[in-house]
């Protein structure tokens, strides 16, 4: 047997254990590999599932900006970080229900509503939801994240057509209590139990570039993999280095490290939309290409993330038809189910 394997194969246990668990050990051997091997390995798992070179656009918008009472040391929107991103009242539906159809007229096929929360008071729930079947009544598949959930939530999100609930681990467990301090890592493990149970799909992932090594690479990796079932959507985002945030001046990852972060992904999780996140418009059309290469299948598309800057649409138009990539034009709603059933 190969040396690199599931902990469940390695010790025998496959029939017994129908998901596989991923040891942090495994994943680092993974990370480890030359990286021709491991990109050789995450295309033919990419090809097995998915055609290789569709890119599903997905666009983001801020439904609420800035003024988050929680510490998360990369993030802009936290109130007590003194950056250029002001406190901002949670938008209208109607003006929403605008950018959602000017994303569509675009070409994106997902949209995704941040608000920069601890999580949603039911007041502001209520608005969200008016939101989702609005968007969803447009075609589009939607997402949401909006902080942590409590009980019933997610089931209301559910109700009114939400596909995806974003909820990121961010980093490894042993990591995250440097980063972040205002909660902790099982707050958004529970979440994640909540959104799981309402019977929505999950999109959960992290962030590389905040200093941490490539062993809490791996760990991040594989506590995404193990979750039962691994998330549908898996964004890796890399860290958008805003001034005025704790993290403003963290020696930048190294390109090829992020690549095989993003290939380490696909080969653990499957059947997982894989998305190179935020950080894009800082890396090289070269390196957008070999994480297409190693497996990435998502992107965020149009010339804002949240609140940082990300590649204009023309010019990822251009990328993908000099890569002879293309738009995935279908909902990828059917794949996602068969990756809940893995
Ligand atoms: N407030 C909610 C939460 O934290 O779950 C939802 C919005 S929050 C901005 C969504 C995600 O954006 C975070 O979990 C984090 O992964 C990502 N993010 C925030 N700031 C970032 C940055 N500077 N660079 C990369 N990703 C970032
Ligand atoms: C995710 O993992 N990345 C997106 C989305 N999910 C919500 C957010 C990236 C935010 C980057 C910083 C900003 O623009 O504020
Ligand atoms: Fe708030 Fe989310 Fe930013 Fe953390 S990542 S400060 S919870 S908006």
């Amino acid at each position: 047997m190969d040396t690199i394997t599931h902990n469940a194969q390695a010790a025998g246990k496959a029939d017994t254990a129908p998901v596989p668990q991923w040891s942090v050990d495994a994943v680092a051997a993974l990370l480890d590999l030359p990286f021709n091997d491991l990109l050789f390995r995450a295309q033919t798992v990419h090809r097995e599932n998915f055609d290789a070179n569709a890119v599903q656009l997905s666009t983001l918008l801020s439904i609420k900006t800035g003024g988050c009472p929680e510490d998360c040391g990369y993030c802009p929107q936290a109130a007590r970080y003194h950056t250029d991103v002001d406190n901002e009242a949670m938008l209208e539906v109607d003006v929403v229900v605008a950018a959602a159809k000017a994303a569509r007229d675009q070409g994106a096929t997902r949209f995704c509503m941040g608000a920069a929360w601890r999580g949603p008071k039911q007041r502001e729930l209520d608005r969200v939801l008016q939101m989702v079947k609005a968007v969803r009544g447009l075609g589009m598949e939607t997402c949401a994240t909006l902080g942590m959930l409590k009980a019933g939530q997610a089931e209301q999100l559910k109700d009114a057509g939400l596909d995806y609930y974003n909820h990121n681990l961010d980093t490894a467990p042993e990591f995250y209590g440097s980063i972040v301090s205002t909660r902790t890592q099982d707050d958004r493990l529970d979440t994640l139990g909540k959104v799981r149970d309402a019977g929505l799909h999950v999109c959960s992932g992290g962030i590389v570039g905040m200093g941490e090594t490539r062993r809490t690479r791996a760990a991040l990796i594989a506590q995404l993999a193990n979750l039962t079932p691994y998330p549908e959507s898996v964004p890796i985002n890399n860290l958008v280095q805003v001034e005025g945030t704790p993290l403003h001046g963290t020696a930048a990852l190294d390109p090829f490290e992020f690549v095989r972060t993003i290939a380490v992904a696909r080969i653990t999780m499957p059947k997982a939309m894989v998305r190179l996140s935020a950080g894009r418009q800082e890396m090289s059309e070269g390196i957008q290409a070999l994480c297409f290469a190693a497996g990435a299948n998502s992107i965020f598309y149009g010339d804002k993330l949240l609140t940082t800057g990300n590649p204009e649409a023309a010019r990822d138009r251009a990328l993908l038809d000099k890569l002879g990539m293309y738009p995935l034009r279908v909902a990828t709603a059917g794949v996602q189910a068969v990756a809940s059933e893995q």
